[in-house]
């Protein structure tokens, strides 16, 4: 697997070198058919990783890419829910916490996947049809009997891909608002991000049976990582989830944690619309085409109610306080990666994101945003979705400009974005104000996003 780098329509110039290493990642962490998020700090299969893993790995080989997604959905749940942890039975014991062993009791939830049930009971932010759609496009480029392999994978995935969204847009939409609920930080992606502070802060934590953070082993300076305090209330989060034996239904009714994430939300919207595509190449009924566009439409006017017009920013909401959740993070710029907006918003979004509340902040190392605005008080520059800037954050927002045609943005978030991991590496994340690579190395999602932007011709 390697990116044709004799295409002569791709000026690489300083980047160039990202290419072996973002490929020698990939392969470094390449399990045979599917890809751990990292080395040794996450040694297993993540959901939202493996999606933007697909989007680089569609760029060296088209179905290696899809065998990617096929591994990650036969964990899929009975009800369509996609786990966000797929778990590597071979990978050393106790190298992760909390591990399978952890989850074990999922065995017990009639909505379950069949067994052997080695996955989590929560899930992660809807990537994967935006994927398998990438996966589409780079077959399409290539056509012969990769596009005909791809078309049958299409076959495969698409049922899939419903299930996983139909689950989102009732289990965890029942109000039909549009938006998705999360249970856990750990579902939004972002977990010790600021946007949670408040709504986590109102968990009575009960009784949490012991347990040993493994994470803090794998990085130089613990700061990097959530705090003990922030452990407790995910564990004890997690305690809940599993005392209800993961019915839905249930957790909605009495769980302590229940947030509208606006990022889920937007990223379900552009799922839904990938997912539209995917449906007309596989001929899919015309009365799913209606279900998934009402989606798009309904997703789309959530995060128009979630929107702060002091802030300038879409707004995640708090269920149980019935309260936006006040706070200036990357998730603000939402709508952007939902796409459809009327000009005046998209324009309002981009010049925010250019401001000294994110992009425009003086002495940033790099014109990227910040995870956390320096402006706010919980800002932390090395904690982990507290400030520090994340690729993949950078990818989406980069995605999104193209999608809607503000190329010039997009182009300058990409620049910068690769003048990044030219200098610091392929890591997980990175502090905003010095440029220093942090938390694990070798990150296989930012490898894999770095490989899509070397193999854009602009
Ligand atoms: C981080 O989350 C995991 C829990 O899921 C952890 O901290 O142990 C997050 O950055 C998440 O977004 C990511 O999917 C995962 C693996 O890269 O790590």
């Amino acid at each position: 697997m390697s990116l044709p780098l004799e295409d002569p329509g791709i000026p690489l110039g300083r980047w160039r070198s990202i290419i072996p290493r973002a490929e020698e990642v990939l392969r470094l962490n390449d399990m045979g058919g599917w890809t751990r998020a990292s080395p040794t700090l996450y040694p297993h299969q993540w959901s939202w990783d493996s999606a933007f893993i697909a989007i680089g790995l569609a760029r060296l080989d088209v179905r290696r890419a899809a065998r990617e997604l096929e591994t990650l959905f036969a964990g899929q749940w009975r009800d369509g829910k996609v786990p966000h942890i797929v778990f590597d039975p071979h990978a050393p014991p106790g190298s992760y916490f909390p591990g399978p062993e952890h989850w074990a009791t999922i065995a017990e939830s009639p909505d379950a996947p069949p067994r052997p049930t080695r996955t989590s009971g929560l899930c992660q932010p809807p990537v994967h049809a935006i994927a398998v759609h990438h996966i589409l496009e780079a077959a399409r480029e290539r056509g012969g009997d990769e596009l005909a392999d791809v078309h049958r994978f299409l076959g495969k995935m698409y049922p899939r891909l419903l299930a996983w969204h139909r689950y989102l847009a009732t289990s965890r939409d029942p109000e039909e608002s549009g938006l998705v609920t999360i249970f856990h930080p750990w579902e939004s992606g972002t977990d010790n991000s600021p946007r949670w502070d408040v709504a986590l802060e109102e968990v009575q934590i009960g009784e949490v049976p012991h347990y040993e953070r493994k994470d803090l082993q794998h990085v130089e300076d613990i700061s990097e990582r959530p705090t003990d305090l922030e452990y407790d209330r995910y564990l004890w989060l997690v305690e809940l989830v599993k005392r209800a034996r993961y019915d839905e239904a249930e957790i909605y009714g009495s769980h302590p944690f229940l947030v509208k994430d606006v990022l889920a939300s937007a990223i379900l919207v552009a799922a839904n619309e990938a997912l539209l595509d995917i449906a007309d190449a596989v001929d899919a009924p015309d009365d799913e085409r209606a279900e998934i566009s009402v989606r798009i439409e309904r997703g789309r006017q959530g995060l128009h109610g979630c929107w702060d017009s002091g802030l300038g920013l879409c707004l995640d909401h708090d269920l149980l306080r019935d309260e936006p959740l006040r706070v200036r993070t990357v998730s603000g710029f939402s709508p952007l990666v939902a796409g459809g907006l009327k000009h005046g918003r998209l324009k309002t979004l981009i010049n925010n994101l250019r401001s000294p509340e994110f992009i425009g902040y003086p002495g940033l190392r790099w014109s990227l945003p910040p995870s956390t605005s320096p402006l706010e008080p919980r800002f932390h520059p090395r904690s982990y979705w507290r400030g520090p800037v994340w690729p993949v954050i950078n990818w989406l927002f980069w995605w999104s400009l193209e999608r809607d045609g503000e190329h010039e943005h997009a182009a300058r978030l990409r620049e910068e974005a690769l003048d990044q991991l030219a200098s610091g590496g392929l890591a997980e994340y990175f502090e905003p104000l010095t440029g220093e690579p942090l938390g694990s190395g070798d990150q296989s999602w930012t490898a894999a996003v770095a490989l899509d932007w070397l193999a854009r011709s602009d």
